[in-house]
């Protein structure tokens, strides 16, 4: 994969993998992220969504626990980024 020169979407799948493992891996379960490391990817690499959820101090809202075990794993990670990706396309306009 190194070797070959991706595409802007390969990039991005790869970006999306490194940037979940990197912050799933600053506290405990190294797979997935807890409320605390959500908040900090959001923090980080999602600014402009960060202000609208520091009127959620809690987090509760970012951390998209849909099988309810308390962290975020990859997948949930992956359907909550799909439903923002969604969220962009049918609010930007069309070029
Ligand atoms: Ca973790
Ligand atoms: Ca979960």
């Amino acid at each position: 994969m190194c070797e070959m020169n991706p595409t802007p979407l390969e990039q991005t799948l790869f970006t999306l993998c490194k940037v979940f493992s990197e912050h799933a891996a600053a506290e405990g379960n190294k797979e997935t992220l807890n409320k605390n490391e959500v908040k900090n990817l959001v923090k980080k690499e999602l600014p402009q969504l960060f202000k609208a959820a520091q009127e959620d101090p809690e987090g509760e809202t970012l951390l998209m626990d849909f099988d309810g075990d308390g962290e975020m794993d990859f997948k949930e990670f992956m359907v909550a980024l799909s439903c923002l990706a969604c969220i962009f396309k049918a609010h930007c306009p069309k070029k």
